[in-house]
């Protein structure tokens, strides 16, 4: 509105003094005598031409300003004043006039030019906007185009939902796959999306993988229960068009979409912060089971924070040595003998409350900070227990190591030279994975494994019977030791299934030359049948809880004077 005012005003005051040099010029010109300006003098043709001149950039200008209705104000003043030049040639036979009509022409040419150059830039600015809207891959409106829709719908205070659809699986189909083929996983996806946005509906790609769909807030729909059901069934409808199987280079492949989804204005009084609330929302629902369509709320942002006060918490402790390790003992189930001990990391909050040990676990899981986590808790303590193993030469210490850790490069010679570094002998450190590590590169587990039992280092599978362990894969990993998850414990004596299922687990184990451990054991009675069962080790409340290194140490020797 701004500029379409400016235009217009500058049109007229160029149109104005167009006119004023115009009248000058043709005055000028009538007057046929010499002006005389301090010691020059100038013919009236000479001043004609200078005027001329000045009136050519004045509608050239006008042309530059008005565009197409600038050439035709140009044109008709041209015409307003060669008029009167051609009547007087041709009815009065003055000729002179013909070098101010060949200027004319010359004008009139001059301004066409223009005309048609500014023409075409606008012409390619225009492709130039449209380019620059567009996603190259998919031809889908990019990120800007859907900011900028956003912008518009703000600043016209409508009300609207935004929603973020992502792929849980691309990532991984990436890697697998090669990115030739998820840009054509894309492709696809984009198709299905671009046909079906409706009227009220703006659909465009945000980020690598990640699709937008705005949606207006129904005016007549008032209810806002109701409305959130609408667009909660109308994602659907999109997750559903992703989810229906592909066929890219004769492979056939299903994504998991998911979709985080904000209002505006209740959860964000700007882009930035909505966009914000999407990425919190991702973030918490991501890898949660049945978690498809989330809307956001305060709730994830706070546990986010949350999250984030632990993770500086975590980081700050690993640099201070605040991480404290406890030692839960394991017994033979036969003989009653102490076999060793199980190190368990535990955190404080900067008042001294305890954070659960879980908790931080996943937290530094998800951040990366799992491996220094896991680096200190071996280095630590294998530094505790070094002078106690060479008095106790069957000790087993063992410590937990997320299953990611086991397949990154050179994490087995990590180890190996982090026991010979504090001298502590090999065959007295246990490392547990978990069942998870089956589903990740089990190649390089495998390698890792391998390398650390051929020097004598002991693993264990953890929270064994929760996760993927296949047999085949079981078959072939080397552990020593299978850990009965607490869980099946827990229902030992209200579910015959979980029974059967801990006999089971003993046999396998022995199949496989493992020993096996029942975890979480609180009652005499189950431990009492775990033996029958042939159960070899125990680890719980029953027999012991997790204990501080000097109380472990007095264990030990209690044990050794009742020997
Ligand atoms: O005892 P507790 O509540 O601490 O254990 C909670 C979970 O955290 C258990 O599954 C345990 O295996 C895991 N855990 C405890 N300490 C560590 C550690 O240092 N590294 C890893 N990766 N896991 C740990
Ligand atoms: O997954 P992992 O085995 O590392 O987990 C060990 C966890 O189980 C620790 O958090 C430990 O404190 C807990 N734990 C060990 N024994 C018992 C028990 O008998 N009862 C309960 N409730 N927790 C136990
Ligand atoms: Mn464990």
């Amino acid at each position: 509105m701004q500029k379409q005012l400016k235009t217009r005003i500058s049109i007229i005051v160029l149109t104005f003094f167009a006119v004023v040099v115009t009248i000058v010029t043709s005055r000028v010109t009538s007057m046929a005598r010499n002006l005389e300006v301090g010691r020059l003098v100038l013919s009236s043709s000479q001043i004609a031409g200078v005027l001329t001149n000045i009136r050519l950039i004045l509608l050239v200008a006008m042309v530059l300003v008005g565009k197409k209705t600038g050439m035709i104000i140009s044109y008709v003043l041209i015409l307003i004043s060669t008029v009167p030049m051609i009547i007087q040639m041709f009815f009065l036979q003055k000729w002179d006039g013909i070098p101010g009509l060949a200027n004319t022409v010359c004008s009139v040419i001059l301004i066409y030019v223009t005309y048609s150059f500014i023409n075409n830039i606008n012409h390619y600015n225009k492709i130039l906007h449209l380019l620059s809207q567009q996603d190259p891959l998919t031809g889908m409106h990019n990120l800007t185009a859907v900011r900028d829709y956003i912008d518009k719908r703000i600043k016209a205070g409508k009300e609207f939902y935004i929603s973020f659809l992502y792929i849980e699986n691309f990532a991984q189909l990436n890697d697998m796959m090669g990115r030739d083929f998820g840009n054509s996983v894309l492709k696809s996806l984009a198709g299905r999306f671009i046909g079906s946005t409706v009227e009220g509906e703006y659909g465009g790609k945000n980020g690598d993988s990640e699709f937008v769909i705005v949606i207006d807030s129904s005016k007549e729909n008032k209810d806002p229960v109701a409305e959130r059901l609408e667009v909660d069934a109308r994602v659907k409808q999109f997750i559903k068009q992703v989810k229906r199987p592909l066929i890219i280079e004769n492979t056939e492949i299903t994504l998991e979409p998911r979709a985080a989804i904000v209002r505006y204005p209740d959860d964000g009084g700007d882009i930035n912060e909505l966009y914000r609330h999407l990425d919190d929302t991702i973030a918490h629902y991501r890898n949660q089971a049945g978690a498809e369509v989330s809307f956001y709320d305060a709730s994830v942002t706070n546990e986010l924070t949350e999250n984030g006060k632990i993770e500086d918490r975590l980081f700050k402790a690993l640099s201070t040595d605040e991480i404290h390790l406890v030692f839960q003992p394991q017994y033979n189930l036969r003989t009653g003998k102490l076999r060793g001990f199980e190190t368990l990391s535990r955190l404080e909050d900067e008042e001294g409350k305890s954070i659960r040990p879980d908790k931080f676990i996943q937290i530094a899981e998800k951040s990366n900070l799992i491996f220094r986590v896991d680096n200190w808790v071996l280095i630590h303590a294998i530094k505790r227990f070094k002078d106690v193993v060479k008095e106790n030469p069957d000790l087993v210490i063992s410590v937990n190591i997320s299953a990611n850790h086991l397949q990154k490069p050179g994490y087995a010679e990590f180890v190996l030279r982090t026991l010979k570094e504090n001298e502590f002998p090999n065959k007295n450190l246990e490392i547990e994975i978990t069942e998870t590590v089956f589903a990740s590169a089990i190649e390089n587990v495998k390698a890792a494994m391998d390398k650390l039992r051929q020097n004598e280092v002991k693993v264990a599978l953890d929270d064994f019977g929760t996760g993927y362990a296949s047999l085949s894969y079981l078959s072939q990993l080397p552990v020593n030791l299978l850990k009965i998850d607490k869980s099946f414990v827990d229902k030992m004596h209200t579910s015959c299934e979980d029974m059967d299922f801990i006999k089971l687990i003993i046999s396998m184990g022995h199949v496989l030359h493992a020993e096996v451990l029942a975890e979480g054991v609180e009652s005499v009675e189950k431990k009492e049948a775990l033996l029958e069962w042939g159960c070899d080790l125990v680890q719980g409340y029953l027999t012991g809880k997790p204990m501080e290194f000097e109380k472990a140490v007095e264990v030990i020797e209690k044990e050794k004077g009742s020997v």
